[in-house]
């Protein structure tokens, strides 16, 4: 079953919106198969966003996923990898559609709450920079026969 990575910035950690935005993707029926609350370091960062360096925002987005805790989870289901994208909404929240992620709790494109992989290429990248293989816990809801086909 496909799996993506998201992280929850941030700006979702201290503004309190842990429990929404998960309560948004588990209520979907993404299944969330590893979890962890974690800080940055530079390295990672840099990683993570290394298609980003030479930008012109890079250094601030940088000197901004490292200044806190953040939510990094391994999200599974069919099509995991767009649904969480079109559920998160525009990379800048004042053009997110109404009912994103972005779109109802974000104002600007620096504080935007949310990364989510945008390919199942970046999602394995993204992944196994962030949980070790032993990390991801393979189990089944009961409940699975009522979300999937
Ligand atoms: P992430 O990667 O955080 O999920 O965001 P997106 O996939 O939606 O968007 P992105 O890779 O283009 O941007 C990465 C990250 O940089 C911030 N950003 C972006 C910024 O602060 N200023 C900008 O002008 C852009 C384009 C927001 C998300």
């Amino acid at each position: 079953m496909e799996k993506t990575l998201v992280l929850l910035k941030p700006d979702a950690i201290q503004r309190l919106l842990i429990g929404e935005i998960i309560s948004r993707l588990e209520s979907k029926g993404l299944k969330i198969v590893a979890t962890k609350l974690t800080v940055l370091n530079e390295k990672t960062a840099n990683q993570h966003y290394g298609e980003h360096i030479g930008k012109p925002f890079f250094d601030d987005l940088v000197s901004f996923i490292t200044s806190g805790p953040i939510l990094a989870m391994v999200l599974e289901g069919e099509n995991s990898v767009s649904i969480t994208r079109n559920m998160m909404g525009e990379t800048n929240p004042a053009s997110a559609n109404p009912g994103t992620i972005r779109g109802d709790l974000a104002l600007s494109i620096s504080h935007n709450l949310i990364h989510g992989s945008d390919s199942l290429e970046s999602a394995e990248k993204e992944i196994s920079l962030f949980f070790k293989k032993e990390e991801i816990i393979n189990y089944n809801l009961t409940i699975e026969n009522w979300i999937h086909d």
